[in-house]
């Protein structure tokens, strides 16, 4: 029963067809939940075939990414556009990158939906690598930084005309702020200890959720293409080399400020006890880890980073640990909407997670501006 409970028994069947409707070259032999994204159901799906032994099948979250045709045209626009640059142009590094590949249908679209209207999409799997939750080591977070960095070169040229918007308002931390005015003001302040402490936690910020966007209006900051998710586990490893060889999870890259995915990459991977940690009173950022994801993020990105750039880096790693934090508060205070839950209060101790890690980075301001003082 244990396996029925995993996926359910019907659920498989209906697993297989979706599968079926990708082409794989082969009979679909095997199907298992993969990865531990927070947005779609992403499956492992093994082929009997010499060419490519795997797939990846998703069933997109139609609620967040609610016009998903578009965020397919964005993922193909993306991943064709860095293939050719490379075939054109190889990393100067010479190190393995690749980009997954969009599956057609056998209709020959990007996706295909389900009698129940369920949108499946598939895309090639980078074999021989993987993902982890949390920052393993120095060497890894060093990876990670690299990866952002490459990945910044590599869709620099994208012209903005070329992506569509697959979620407005991503990033931006004052729309974020006004949902949530609108949400307590509809569901009434939560009456918990917790929910309390993060009711204040909010409302001693206010004012600084506007910095980045501020200085975006102020025309200190410029948009250009970024990832939009650049956590830790959608930065995959090669289990040979411990080297970065992809990021994953296009489905937000747009115009944004470089500061959103740098903040992000930072809150993700300097979180040692990892965003799902229990113990959130224990939780810390740290700086070390920090220093070495910059360094490597800095190994290609130093030639495209302006003064003002770095002028704003303390404050992105801040905002985008509250931002996320205010995110999660707001999913649970809403009903478990947004965010992929396993319990009632999931979101909540998601929230606290990230508010503690904010405290530990406001701790530790000085330290942090001096660091990046050092790396400009
Ligand atoms: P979500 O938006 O729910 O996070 P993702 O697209 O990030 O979904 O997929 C979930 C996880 O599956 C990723 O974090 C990554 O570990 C793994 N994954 C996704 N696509 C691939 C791929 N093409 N090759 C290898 N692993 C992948
Ligand atoms: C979601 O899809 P996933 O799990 O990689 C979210 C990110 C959050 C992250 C927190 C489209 O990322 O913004 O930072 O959860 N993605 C979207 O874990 O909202
Ligand atoms: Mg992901």
């Amino acid at each position: 029963m244990a396996e029925e409970a995993s996926t359910g028994r019907k659920d498989l069947g209906h697993l297989a067809g979706a599968a079926d409707r990708f082409k794989p070259g082969g009979k679909v032999v095997g199907i298992r939940e993969y990865g531990n994204g927070n947005i779609h159901d992403t499956f492992l799906v093994t082929v009997a075939s010499e060419a490519e032994e795997h797939f990846i099948l998703q069933r997109m979250n139609t609620v967040v990414f609610w016009q998903p045709e578009r965020v397919m045209r964005n993922v193909r626009t993306v991943t064709e556009h860095v293939r050719e640059r490379l075939e054109h142009a190889p990393l100067s590094s010479g190190r393995r990158w690749e980009m997954p590949r969009v599956l057609p249908a056998e209709d020959a679209r990007d996706h295909w939906i389900d009698p129940g209207g369920s949108f499946w999409r598939a895309s090639s799997f980078i074999e021989a690598a993987r993902s982890f939750d949390t920052v393993l080591d120095p060497g890894h977070a060093r990876e990670v930084g690299i990866a952002l960095g490459t990945f910044h070169g590599l869709i620099s040229d994208l012209k903005a005309e070329e992506l569509a918007d697959t979620l407005p308002g991503f990033h931006i931390t004052p729309g974020y702020l006004r949902h949530y005015d609108e949400v307590l003001a509809g569901k009434g302040a939560p009456r918990s200890p917790e929910g309390e402490y993060c009711v204040r936690f909010v409302n001693a910020r206010r004012g600084f959720a506007h910095v980045l966007e501020g200085a975006k209006a102020r025309g200190l900051l410029h948009l250009r293409p970024i990832h939009g998710d650049p956590k830790v586990n959608n930065v995959l490893i090669d289990m040979a080399t411990n080297q970065a060889v992809s990021i994953v999870d296009l489905d937000t890259v747009k115009p944004g400020l470089v500061h959103y995915d740098i903040g992000d990459c930072l809150r993700s991977c300097c979180n040692p006890l990892g965003e799902e940690a229990g113990q959130w009173e224990a939780v810390r950022f740290e700086p070390d880890l920090c220093r070495t994801i910059l360094d490597g993020y800095l190994s290609s990105a130093a030639a495209f980073l302006k003064e003002y750039d770095y002028d704003y880096l303390y404050d992105a790693v801040r905002l985008i640990a509250f931002e996320l934090g205010l995110r999660f508060f707001t999913d649970y205070l809403e009903g478990n909407v947004y965010f992929k839950a396993g319990h009632a209060e999931h979101n909540l101790v998601r929230a606290l997670v990230q508010f503690k890690l904010t405290e530990s980075i406001e701790s530790r301001e000085e330290s942090l501006r001096t660091m990046i003082q050092d790396l400009r």
